[in-house]
């Protein structure tokens, strides 16, 4: 077992065999300018801020043997996969599936559901297109953690409290221990981020535990 002792609200224990990192939708559509995050009229420069801490977390993931797990939010061509509900939310500058200055709008292949090159997956590591804001609606993502006897996950990602929160909280419900990386997420609202990572581990970790990359890379040997 290994021990993450400035954790909060308390040590995070953890067996780094059953444990993956998962990396949440760093796509160009939510950290380059003319994606959907500025589709939706959001500053995306905060998030490109996180790549360099991110890039550091997966570098000693891999380097601990961790299986690493990226996510991609985006949607088929025909957009069989986007529900109205999600299609006609808001009044966005350009919609789900419109053409963009990075190829159609969140759409699976196109440069904007790219995740960004410093971030890129490494050959073999999985890759989980998911059309919800949580990676395990409509995935597979419950069947590929159980095949790597996952217990533990590590996230990183965007945006802390959208796409991030919602995928901790379905996979604290699923019996994972869950850690997130305070300064390898980000949200278009401060004040949003701040409130996620107090709920998260308010009330004895509810949802679960947050820390720093220094300190998780740390104890994995980074
Ligand atoms: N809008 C926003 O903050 N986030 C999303 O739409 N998706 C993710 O968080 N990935």
């Amino acid at each position: 077992m290994a021990r993450i002792a400035g954790a909060l609200p308390f040590a995070f224990d953890f067996d780094p065999a059953a444990t993956a990192l998962i990396v949440i939708d760093m796509q160009r559509d939510f950290v380059e300018p003319g994606g959907f995050g500025a589709a939706l009229g959001n500053d995306v420069t905060p998030l490109q801020a996180i790549v360099p801490a991110t890039a550091r977390l997966i570098g000693a993931a891999r380097a601990a043997g961790l299986p690493v797990i990226h996510t991609r939010e985006c949607h088929r061509p025909d957009l069989s996969d986007c529900p109205p509900a999600k299609l006609n939310r808001g009044a966005p500058s350009l919609r789900i599936g419109d053409p963009g200055p990075m190829g159609r709008i969140l759409i699976a292949g196109e440069r904007g559901a790219e995740i960004v090159p410093e971030l890129a997956p490494a050959p073999g590591e999985t890759v989980i297109d998911k059309p919800g804001k949580g990676a395990f609606h409509a995935t597979p993502l419950s069947q590929v953690l159980q095949d790597l006897g996952t217990r533990s996950l590590i996230f990183a990602g965007v945006t802390t409290e959208v796409c991030v929160q919602t995928t901790m909280r379905e996979a604290n419900d699923r019996g994972f221990e869950c850690l997130l990386a305070e300064d390898a997420t980000e949200s278009y609202f401060p004040a949003f981020k701040a409130a996620t990572l107090e709920m998260i581990r308010a009330q004895g970790a509810i949802v679960g535990w947050t820390a720093t990359v220094d300190q998780i890379a740390e104890v994995l040997g980074g």
